[in-house]
C-alpha cells in the first residue's frame, strides 16, 4: 500500500515537472548527474524495451483549434477518440473516417494541401497491448513541432512546448489490456514569446517529426547518465535513477573492452558519481579515429548499454586543442532536412548518414554546425560513428522576447533537455547559446539580451565542463585602426563565451567586390579561439554565368575563393562552418526564378548535386587535411 502511495506521488511529481516551466525545475544537479524535470524522462530510448509507434497515424486538421476549447470542465479533445458511437449521437469529429500520414514526418511534405499549413493537427495511433506488466510505461516523443497536447485513452497526460527536444509522460496508469488510443495534438504556430519566434529563415515543418515510443522500464529505472573524460586521466560517470526506490541502490558501470568496472550506491536523490583512472590502452575519440566503446550501466533491475567515445576539448591561450593537440575545424553548416526534391524534417539513420557522409567523405570536413536547433539524436550518433566534431545549438535566433521570463524559462529548458539527451556524444564539442542576436540595440534591449544569454551560459557551466561554449555573433562593424580598415568583434557577449564565432556575408548581401572581401582584415580576441560560423552566397544548381551574376554557380564559387583567401590571411583562425551544405526550404526566399522558397546557399542542390563552390571548398579542405 505504502509502495502504491509512493508510486502515485512520484508519478504526480514527474507529470508536474514535465510540463511546468518553473525556473527551479530547470536547474540540474551540481555534479551534472541528472536533471530535475528532464522532459524526456530517460535517455537512450533505443537501448530500452519499447514499442515503436512509428508508422501510419490518423490525422484531423483543426485550423480553428476547436478541440482545445473547453467543453464544461474537459477540453473537447477527449471526444476525439470516441469509438463505436451511435449514429444518432451528434459527433463533429471522427478519427475512424480520417486519413493517415506517416509518423515521424512533417505534414508539409506529405499532404499537398498542408504544404504551407501552420496550426493545429490531431494525430491518433491505436496500440494493442496483450498484457500490461507490473512495470512502468513511458510515452516518449522524440520531437513534435511546436506545441503538443497528449492524451491516452481520452485522458490528458501532458503538454509540451518546443519543437526539437524530447518529452515523455508516465502513462502506466492510463494503459489497459486490449485497444489503447494515443492522441497527440501538434500546433506548429509560434508566438512572439516562443523559442524561436515566428520569424526565422527556415521552414517551420509541423508534425510529430521524431519517433514515438512506448517504453517499458522497471519501476526504478536508469533515467540519465553522463560518462565522459573529466580530464585526460579520469573517466567520470554520473548516473541517475528515477522511480519508486532510488535511494542506496547499487549501480555498476562497465567498459568491458578496457577492463573497467566500477560500482557504488546511489544517494537519497538516486544519484551516483564514480570515477576511474583512464586505462592506458584507451584510444581517444577523434575525427581520424572515431573509437566508441561499449559502456554498460546496470542495476539489479535493469541494464542499459551505450557506445561512447572519450576525448578532451580545450581552449588554451586562444588555441583550440582536441586531445591536447591543436585542431583546425574544417566545417560546414547543416539544417535538419533530408536530401530530395521534397525534403522531410524527419531524419532516419540512412538520411542522416547520407548527409553527414557528404560532409565527411566528399568534402573532407571534420566538423559540422548543426543549425539552428537541436537535431535528432540519430544525427549526433551518426556524427559519433563517422568522426565529425559537432556544434549543437538551441533556436535562440535573431530578435527574441529577451525580457520575458517565460521565454527565458523555455530556452533554459530546451537547452537543458538538449544537453541531457546528448551529453554522452563525444562528437559534440560546442554548445551554442544563440545565433545573431541583436547587438546594435542601445540600452535596455542589449542588456536584456546579454543577461538572457549569460543565464544560458551559466546553466551550461553548471552541468558540463567537458565542452566549450560559443554563440554565432553578428560580424563587427569595420573600424579604422592605425589607418587600416579592420573588422573588430565588439559584441559584449564575446567576453562570456569560450569560442568567439562570427557570421559574415560581405560580397553577398553587401556590394563589396570579391577582391576586397579577400583583403578584409580581422582583429581577433587574443585569448579565445575564433571561428567563422557562417559565410555564404546563393546559387541555383545548373545556372552558370561567366559574368558572375548573383545566383550563378560561378559567382558562388568565386565568392568561396575570396572568403577562403580571407581565411588564409587570418592568423589565429581556428575553423569555419560556411553556410551551408544543402539548399534548404525557407518561406522568406521568394525570388521567382532563383529561389522559389529555397535558401540557395547550399553548396549542393536539394538532390545532392555538387555546385562549383563545393569543389572550391573541398580543394582547400583536402589541402588542410593533407590528403
Ligand atoms: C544568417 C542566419 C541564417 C540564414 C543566413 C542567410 O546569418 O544565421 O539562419 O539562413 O544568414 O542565408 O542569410
Amino acid at each position: 500500500m505504502r509502495n502504491l502511495i509512493l508510486r502515485m506521488i512520484c508519478r504526480q511529481l514527474l507529470l508536474l515537472s514535465a510540463f511546468i516551466y518553473f525556473p527551479l525545475a530547470l536547474s540540474l544537479t551540481a555534479n551534472g548527474a541528472g536533471p530535475v524535470g528532464y522532459s524526456g524522462l530517460l535517455i537512450n530510448v533505443g537501448a530500452r524495451e519499447s514499442k515503436n509507434l512509428s508508422g501510419e497515424w490518423r490525422y484531423i486538421i483543426d485550423p480553428y483549434k476547436t478541440a482545445l476549447l473547453k467543453s464544461k470542465s474537459e477540453p473537447k479533445a477527449v471526444f476525439l477518440d470516441r469509438v463505436n458511437v451511435s449514429p444518432h449521437k451528434m459527433m463533429e469529429y471522427s478519427f475512424d473516417n480520417s486519413p493517415y500520414m506517416s509518423v515521424p514526418g512533417d505534414w508539409n511534405g506529405q499532404v499537398d494541401e498542408m504544404a504551407l499549413y501552420e496550426g493545429l493537427v490531431w494525430f491518433r495511433k491505436e496500440v494493442q497491448l496483450s498484457k500490461v506488466d507490473d512495470e512502468r510505461y513511458l510515452l516518449h516523443i522524440g520531437a513534435a513541432n511546436y506545441k503538443s497536447f497528449v492524451y491516452v485513452n481520452g485522458k490528458k497526460v501532458g503538454e509540451h512546448e518546443g519543437g526539437f527536444t524530447p518529452f515523455a509522460f508516465d502513462v502506466t496508469d492510463n494503459l489497459k489490456v486490449g485497444r489503447n488510443s494515443v492522441v497527440i495534438g501538434v500546433d506548429s504556430e509560434h508566438e512572439d514569446d516562443s523559442v524561436p519566434t515566428p520569424v526565422t529563415d527556415w521552414k517551420n515543418f509541423g508534425g510529430i517529426t521524431r519517433d514515438v515510443h512506448l517504453v517499458e522500464v522497471p519501476n526504478t529505472y536508469i533515467s540519465t547518465y553522463f560518462i565522459q573524460l573529466e580530464s585526460s586521466d579520469v573517466i567520470k560517470a554520473n548516473v541517475s535513477l528515477s522511480g519508486d526506490r532510488i535511494n542506496r541502490r547499487e549501480v555498476t558501470v562497465r567498459i568491458p573492452e578496457l577492463g573497467v568496472m566500477v560500482s557504488g550506491n546511489t544517494d537519497a536523490d538516486g544519484k551516483i558519481t564514480v570515477e576511474v583512472k583512464t586505462p592506458e590502452d584507451m584510444k581517444f575519440w577523434a575525427p581520424r579515429s572515431p573509437i566508441l566503446y561499449e559502456v554498460i550501466i546496470s542495476t539489479a533491475d535493469e541494464t542499459v548499454s551505450d557506445r561512447i567515445g572519450f576525448r578532451t576539448i580545450e581552449s588554451v591561450d586562444g588555441e583550440l586543442l582536441l586531445n591536447g593537440e591543436p585542431i583546425f575545424l574544417r566545417g560546414i553548416s547543416i539544417h535538419e532536412e533530408a536530401l530530395g526534391a521534397t525534403p522531410n524534417r524527419a531524419i532516419n539513420k540512412s538520411s542522416a548518414r547520407a548527409l553527414l557522409s557528404i560532409a565527411k567523405k566528399d568534402l573532407k570536413a571534420n566538423f559540422v554546425r548543426l543549425a539552428h536547433y537541436p537535431h535528432s539524436d540519430i544525427t549526433t550518433r551518426v556524427a559519433d560513428e563517422l568522426g565529425l566534431l559537432v556544434w549543437s545549438e538551441i533556436p535562440v535566433y535573431w530578435d527574441m522576447d529577451f525580457g520575458n521570463k517565460k521565454t527565458l524559462a523555455l530556452a533554459r529548458k530546451m537547452q537543458s533537455d538538449n544537453i541531457i539527451r546528448d551529453k554522452n556524444r563525444a562528437s559534440i564539442i560546442l554548445w551554442s547559446v544563440a545565433n545573431e542576436t541583436k547587438r546594435n540595440k542601445k540600452g535596455a534591449a542589449l542588456e536584456e539580451r546579454t543577461s538572457f544569454l549569460r543565464t544560458l551560459i551559466t546553466d551550461i557551466r553548471e552541468v558540463d565542463n567537458t565542452r566549450l561554449i560559443t554563440s554565432a555573433l553578428h560580424k563587427a562593424k569595420p573600424k579604422n585602426k592605425d589607418g587600416r580598415r579592420v573588422y573588430v568583434i565588439d559584441d559584449s557577449l564575446a567576453r562570456y563565451i569560450d569560442v568567439v564565432s562570427v557570421n559574415t556575408y560581405q560580397g553577398w548581401y553587401s556590394d563589396m567586390k570579391l577582391e576586397d572581401v579577400a583583403k578584409i582584415k580581422w582583429e581577433l580576441p587574443k585569448d579565445k579561439p575564433f571561428l567563422f560560423s557562417e559565410f555564404g552566397a546563393g546559387a541555383l544548381y545548373g545556372y552558370r554565368d561567366d559574368n558572375l551574376a548573383k545566383f550563378s554557380e560561378d559567382y558562388q564559387a568565386e565568392y568561396y575563393k575570396a572568403n577562403i583567401e580571407m581565411c588564409r590571411n587570418i592568423d589565429g583562425l581556428d575553423g569555419l562552418s560556411p553556410w551551408i551544405l544543402k539548399d534548404f526550404k525557407s518561406p522568406r526566399r521568394m525570388h521567382g526564378q532563383f529561389q522559389q522558397y529555397w535558401n540557395r546557399k547550399g553548396i549542393i542542390s536539394p538532390e545532392g548535386n555538387f555546385k562549383a563552390a563545393f569543389g572550391v571548398l573541398r580543394g582547400w579542405y583536402n589541402e588542410l587535411a593533407g590528403t
